[in-house]
């Protein structure tokens, strides 16, 4: 596998980005709590330490979103890792399930002694700010969407979807802060960069398709081996995973599922294209990118 241009080809850091960490930056003296967003699927990929620094002393919450594609036995060595650090830890599926109560029971209680000494100092009405952030597509707006029960604030399935920050009102002790999505500048890890491409919080661009999805298909063959079978019924002899198997695994592919276009040479695309809609759509079942480490 060839991964000598992945350097020249991941430049995404256009510059709403650099004023979205700018102006998370200048809200932080007011903030009380700071929610991440993680994708469930790959909480470390989506994990920006870029803040971390600036963010010690806040009460910090991890959000591990998107838990209705994850893989269940996964996601709970992931809530393990996190609160093994000191943070505590909600699971969410910000499109199913309502997460007001739970959220706001954390909440909370993480912040009792300092809303107690609030009153002590004779603050009658302590407010709470809460700023919410994460990588771009991790699913910000939708988990605040989901608090209020109504659309506050846009959605999207592609990255760079929020371009300003947004107060929204919880209740009447507790404000949100909706923020841009925020990559890191640079992203050295090949690794890291295909899952964030295949977990659409970097946009794709053409270059990468075969990249993407050979990674793709050798992580599946890694680590999802009898789902990928059971699903395509194309075999693959995983003691010989090269280029060129790679290839005909998509040839195949496309000749199953009648993927022709004109271009022959395309057809390949074609199966790609198709495969990686097929992991990013669940077909081929609840996948996680990342395990925790021990
Ligand atoms: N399956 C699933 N999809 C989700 C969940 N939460 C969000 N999504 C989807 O993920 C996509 C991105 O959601 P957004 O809320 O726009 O993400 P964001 O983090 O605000 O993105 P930016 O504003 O671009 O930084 C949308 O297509 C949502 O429907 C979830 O818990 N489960
Ligand atoms: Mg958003």
């Amino acid at each position: 596998m060839s991964n000598d241009n992945t350097h020249n080809q991941i430049h995404w850091f256009p510059g709403h980005m650099m004023k979205a960490i700018k102006a998370i930056e200048t809200k932080l003296p007011i903030i009380d709590v700071a929610i991440e967003i993680l994708d469930a699927r790959a909480p470390l990929a989506t994990r920006s330490t870029l803040l971390d620094r600036l963010l010690e002393k806040k009460v910090r919450i991890v959000v591990l979103n998107k838990v209705d594609l994850a893989d269940s036995n996964i996601t709970k060595d992931w809530v393990t890792y996190f609160e093994n650090r000191g943070c505590a830890v909600l699971l969410a599926r910000s499109l199913t399930s309502k997460m007001k109560p739970q959220l706001l029971a954390l909440i909370t209680s993480l912040m009792e002694e300092q809303v107690a000494k609030q009153r002590t100092k004779g603050i009658v009405n302590p407010k709470i700010k809460v700023l919410i952030m994460g990588l771009p597509n991790t699913g910000k707006s939708t988990f605040i969407n989901n608090l209020l029960q109504r659309k506050v604030t846009q959605t999207a399935n592609t990255p760079g979807v929020t371009r300003g920050q947004q107060w929204v009102k919880l209740n009447p002790m507790i404000d949100l802060l909706d923020s841009p999505g925020i990559l890191p500048p640079k992203m050295d890890d090949n690794r890291v960069t295909m899952i964030l491409v295949l977990i659409k919080a970097i946009p794709v661009k053409h270059l990468f398709l075969e990249q993407m999805a050979n990674f793709a298909l050798i992580f599946l063959l890694t680590n999802y081996y009898e789902r990928l079978m059971k699903y395509y019924e194309i075999s693959f002899e995983v003691n010989d995973i090269n280029e060129t198997t790679l290839l005909q695994y998509f040839t195949l592919l496309a000749q199953k599922y009648h993927l022709k276009v004109a271009n022959v040479g395309d057809n390949t695309h074609r199966a790609m294209n198709f495969f990686i809609n097929d992991l990013q759509s669940g077909k081929l079942g609840l996948i996680s990118f990342e395990i925790a480490p021990k």
